[in-house]
């Protein structure tokens, strides 16, 4: 479907949407309150096997709210964290209720040929999940977005996840992922965490901490439109000083394990915590999901949109106020701004948190090498590929089309009946140069798998991060180079063989076609 009579469909759905206003999903926590983290589902015996329900309502202020509701003993909860370790096996049932008058039929598109779940059209009111960084296969019941469908009102379908051994301890997430629908759905709150436990054992500094996991959202009125937006940490909007801020408690001098994804549609954030207007320095852990081999301390942490930072914060002495703050971020003259907002202030009260015995750092428990991708930049690459973003107005007053293109192919929006635009076979290890042709950030993101950054605009990099989402600067226009990272992809694991895509994490990118689909063939 063209670009622009989804704007006009976007707009139209929004107005529809208001008109449906009883609420299906729990009320959202005011802000100027104590953030609380959402309830925590743990693995028991080697399984965690619950069911989520996603609905959907519109709140006083006419936000749109598409909600994981989990049900307990006491009532419902939004967005469960779901816990589990290596090895374990996650069984979700899932059931679409999303209660919304889209039969309007305009704005349904043709799914994949391929039937996984319910089949049918993709509509607003379909959906699927997606478990962000997992590395396990893309085919039907585990990560597979480009088949899976499920329709409102049908029985639930169940997610058969095996958390691989060597799955690397980290932050990942869940949230929908039906190609043309997805930014309406991430948009409205629909996305939760998943921590893959044992971060301690290879980083000891992290045990016995008080740990906390903030996702924060993004939510725009009509989220096709540019303009205001209001962020949320779990769920309380932070739009301070329009509304009071929200409260993170900490004890004077206590050190936290803060895991934060984020879960905006499209936001850039480079988090920073301020004491009396001063970056204070934090102690990155992980990013994406993947423990870094050594931790490094740093001011500003940049979290691109679908990107996930864990990290030591240590709190003031008593009495002193801090902030943790998403600083602006420029992405470009065609981006839409990312401005600064404060996301919670840090109330310093209570007992003084025992300052910890000096004492020598206890040594990691496990190694590096027992989980995937270790060492993948010692590889040597079976093949090289240079993809780049860019962007071209579709007419006269035409909106823009978005497209991730290999180079040497036709410029094309993705079709969920497409081919792949790429073909590789398990045992391969490519480095791909990725360049932003575009007067506009974008987020590349893979599925199924981590990859290393080896460099960034032609120079290698001393971190080599694994990462699975990651910023590719605007260009600034004629005269100037293009930005580019260039990534180790590692295709040895025959687990993710199959078919699956790479694309923009902005959100709005991806729903118009900033996507494709690569295909691993089995060795
Ligand atoms: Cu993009």
């Amino acid at each position: 479907m063209r670009s622009v009579s989804r704007c006009f469909l976007a707009i139209l759905v929004c107005g529809v949407s208001f008109l449906s206003l009883e609420a299906q999903c729990p009320k959202r926590p005011a802000p100027g309150n104590v953030v609380d983290d959402a309830l925590s589902l743990s693995s028991a015996n080697g399984v965690l096997k619950k069911e989520l329900t996603m609905k959907h309502s519109v709140d006083e202020f006419g936000y749109a709210h598409y909600c994981y509701i989990y049900q307990t003993g006491t009532g419902e909860v939004e967005a469960p964290t779901l816990r589990l370790n290596q090895g374990d096996q996650l069984l979700l049932d899932v059931k679409d209720r999303i209660d919304l008058d889209d039969s309007a039929g305009m704005m349904e598109m043709p799914a994949s040929p391929k039937v996984c779940g319910d089949g049918g059209m993709m509509m607003l009111s379909s959906t699927n999940v997606h478990f962000h960084g997992l590395n396990v296969p893309p085919i039907c019941h585990q990560d597979d977005v480009l088949t899976t469908l499920l329709q409102p009102g049908k029985p639930a379908f169940q997610f058969n996840i095996q958390i691989p051994k060597n799955e690397p301890p980290g932050l990942y997430w869940y949230h929908p992922h039906v190609h043309g629908f997805t930014e309406f759905q991430v948009n409205g709150g629909a996305a939760g965490a998943l921590i893959v436990e044992g971060m301690e054992k290879f980083h000891p500094e992290v045990a016995g901490l008080t740990e906390r996991v903030f996702v924060i959202r993004q939510q725009y009125l009509v989220p096709w439109v540019p303009g205001p937006y209001q962020l949320t940490i779990n769920y309380q909007v932070a739009a301070s000083p329009s509304f009071p801020s929200p409260i993170i408690k900490m004890k004077p001098n206590e050190k936290q394990f803060w895991r934060v994804a984020n879960a905006t549609i499209q936001d850039f954030m480079p988090l920073q915590v301020w004491f009396n207007g001063v970056p204070q320095k934090l102690q990155l852990i992980a990013l994406d999901g993947y423990p870094l081999p050594k931790s490094r301390m740093v001011d500003t942490i940049l979290v691109p949109p679908a990107g996930r930072a864990e990290f030591i914060v240590q709190a003031p002495p008593r009495d002193n106020e801090a902030i943790f703050i998403a600083q602006g971020y420029s992405t470009g003259p065609t981006g839409n701004p990312d401005l600064e907002q404060q996301l919670a202030k840090i109330q310093v009260s209570g007992d003084e948190n025992e300052a910890p015995a000096i004492k020598a750092e206890p040594a990691p428990r496990a190694s590096m090498n027992t989980i995937k991708f270790a060492n993948l930049e010692k590889q040597k690459p079976t093949a090289q590929r240079k993809l780049y973003f860019s962007e071209e107005f579709g007419g006269t007053n035409g909106p823009i089309q978005f497209y991730i293109t290999v180079d040497g192919q036709k410029q094309k929006v993705f079709e969920p009946n497409e081919k792949p635009v790429i073909t590789t076979h398990v045992g391969a290890v490519e480095d791909w140069t990725v360049e932003n042709h575009a007067l506009e950030t974008h987020a590349f993101h893979m599925h199924q798998i981590h990859f290393t950054v080896m460099e960034v605009d032609g120079k290698p990099v001393a971190t080599k991060d694994l990462r699975d989402t990651i910023e590719i600067p605007f260009w600034e226009g004629p005269g100037h180079p293009y930005h580019s990272v260039k990534v180790r992809m590692d295709f040895r694991d025959p687990t993710i063989a199959g078919t699956f895509v790479f694309h923009c994490h902005i959100l709005l990118h991806e729903d118009l076609g900033m996507m494709h689909k690569i295909l691993v063939l089995p060795k």
